[in-house]
């Protein structure tokens, strides 16, 4: 990928942050945390990597991207918004009675989304289930998934970690936002789940460890999956809350409760960070 390529993309990323944070303002808060640190893989998927079509959202042979995280959901329809999947107004809904875009993805509220998330420990055997199915129809299409570091607490992650390594599904991606926080603390003091990919490859997947905040990487893991017969977990060591200042690192903002002074704060500097990525790729 060229320089301009990554810099278009490191826009549509900002572009996507600026929306999640336009959903906060309409609702007063949401969970920023998880939303921000896995922004570079929402957006690398959906504007790189997925074959999906705004227009026919349930085309047969599109990819699959299941956000097993849902409380992350904000980072995923920051980017349906972006692509086109529905009206960018929708994002002013955020937080009211009725909304298409609830606290955690609904697939019969809105298009472009595969399943039903919010509950942690379930997106990868429905991620499984999808791409055996795709597998067994012939189908092209590959299946990517979206993890927290502290969802894999939940055990029914490994029975699905060992049936996708079993039937060797080699059309399934799947990511763990390992930002080393969870909702009540450091992962590591909660439920330590480290080392991520040792235990992953133990159960018979390949594993990639990347800087999961560097598009470059992001990209680049993306290329080269599958990397052989088996399934890819891609652990992505990333910053919670990335892109909001005052709030990296911070389990305070894994729910942000959003005060005047600091939402101003977030969208002038992310405002400021997308026109100057606008410029560059303006070549001034
Ligand atoms: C089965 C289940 N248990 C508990 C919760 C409550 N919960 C919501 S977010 C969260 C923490 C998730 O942490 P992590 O997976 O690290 O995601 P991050 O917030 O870092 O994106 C928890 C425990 C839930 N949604 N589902
Ligand atoms: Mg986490």
């Amino acid at each position: 990928m060229d320089k301009k390529q990554l810099t278009e993309l490191k826009l549509q990323a900002t572009r996507c942050r600026l929306n999640v944070l336009r959903m906060v303002r309409a609702g007063g808060h949401g969970h920023i945390g998880g939303a921000f640190s896995a922004m570079e893989i929402v957006t690398a998927l959906y504007f790189y990597k997925m074959n999906v079509d705004p227009q026919n959202p349930r085309m047969p042979d599109r990819d699959r991207f299941i956000l097993s995280a849902g409380h992350k959901c904000l980072a995923q329809y920051a980017a349906l918004a972006e692509k086109g999947f529905f009206p960018k107004e929708v994002l002013d809904t955020y937080g009211s009675l009725g909304s298409h875009i609830p606290g955690h993805p609904d697939m019969h509220k809105l298009p472009g989304v595969e399943a039903n998330t919010g509950a942690l420990g379930h997106g990868l055997s429905i991620a499984n289930g999808m791409a055996l199915s795709l597998r067994l129809d012939g189908k092209p299409s590959k299946v990517y998934v979206v993890m927290g570091d502290g969802e894999l607490a939940e055990g029914s992650n490994w029975e699905a970690a060992a049936a996708a390594a079993h039937h060797k599904i080699n059309n399934l991606v799947a990511f763990v936002d390992f930002n080393g926080l969870q909702i009540s603390g450091r992962v590591q003091d909660v439920m330590n789940m480290t080392p991520i990919a040792d235990h992953f490859k133990a159960f018979g997947w390949d594993t990639v460890e990347i800087d999961g905040n560097d598009m470059a990487q992001v990209v680049d893991v993306l290329d080269r999956a599958p990397l052989s017969d088996k399934p890819l977990m891609v652990v992505a060591h990333t910053v919670k809350a990335k892109g909001l200042s005052f709030g990296e690192n911070d389990v305070a903002f894994h729910f942000w409760n959003a005060n005047e002074e600091q939402l101003a704060q977030a969208e002038r500097e992310l405002s400021e960070l997308a026109a100057s990525y606008e410029k560059e790729l303006k070549g001034e």
